[in-house]
């Protein structure tokens, strides 16, 4: 899964492409380095981001989705939390909705469902926001499993089949690094949950406070736990550098199916 942020339009200088434009060329860079799906953004999770309506975020991303629904063949999965959002890009091609609040939003169980797309829910405390005052947990991974167990209960009960949906631990997401390193490593308790695993810590701090790396320099540690969570089980890998990331997959592919 390779990450595309749609940025806002009110800055473009005029140049020859419009946002749509350079949307559509990244996307298509990735499809060609290997990429099966694209998830595409609107609205900023980091704390402090400034919040951004649901008009807005629809008017950022639904262009986006039409535009790479008709030129790409690949997944288009819409990173959003919002009804509206889910609603439209599902009439305009998307194939999977990305909520990191795991359809907490009022509304969002039934917009959801209503869509008949399958769902990535993924563990988050809070809101981006806050998530980060002071994390606590007694075992990160039991607690992780327990949350996405419930949101699973609240999906069937609106509608949303266990075959529709897709788990994430939320790496980043309302946990210290200590937290981040025990998930990873027991990761392969959630498989317990019965669903495909989903992970994204592409260039993320974790890899920055381990490594003491800035985010330009988080690469290597970032293939490093590609490579460990896909030996780990996970299905897709939610990453900035995917020809460097398919390297990876391709090359434990190659070894898994050796004699
Ligand atoms: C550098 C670049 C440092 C990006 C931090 C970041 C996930 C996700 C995000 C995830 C799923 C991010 C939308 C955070 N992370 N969706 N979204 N899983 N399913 N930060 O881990 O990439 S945004």
């Amino acid at each position: 899964m390779g990450i595309l942020n749609v940025t806002p339009d009110s800055f473009s200088d005029g140049g020859r492409f419009s946002q749509v434009d350079v949307a559509l060329r990244h996307a298509e860079a990735m499809v060609v380095a290997g990429a099966t799906l694209i998830d595409i953004g609107g609205e900023s999770t980091r704390p402090g981001a400034r919040a951004v309506s649901p008009l807005e975020e629809l008017e950022r991303v639904a262009p986006v989705v039409e535009r790479i629904n008709r030129e790409l063949d690949v997944i288009i999965s819409v990173d959003t939390s919002t009804p509206a959002v889910m609603r439209e890009t599902a009439r305009l091609g998307a194939g999977l909705i990305n909520d990191v609040r795991s359809l907490r939003r009022d509304g969002a169980l039934d917009a959801a469902a209503a869509t008949g797309l399958p769902v990535c829910l993924m563990h988050m405390l809070g809101e981006p926001g806050d998530m980060q005052d002071n994390p606590h947990y007694q075992n990160v991974t039991q607690e992780v499993a327990a949350f996405l167990l419930e949101r699973m209960a609240q999906c069937a009960a609106a509608g949303i089949g266990a075959e529709r949906i897709v788990l994430d631990p939320g790496f980043g997401f309302a946990k210290t690094l200590q937290h981040n390193l025990s998930l990873f490593k027991h990761m392969q308790e959630l498989h317990g949950l019965g669903r495909p695993l989903l992970v994204g810590v592409s260039r993320k701090s974790m890899i920055g406070q381990a490594l003491n790396r800035p985010v330009a320099e988080r690469l290597h540690g970032s293939l490093a736990l590609a490579a460990l969570a896909v030996t780990k089980g996970a299905k897709i890998i939610r990453v900035h550098d995917v020809a460097e990331t398919v390297d990876v997959v391709r090359m434990i592919a190659a070894v898994e199916s050796a004699e």
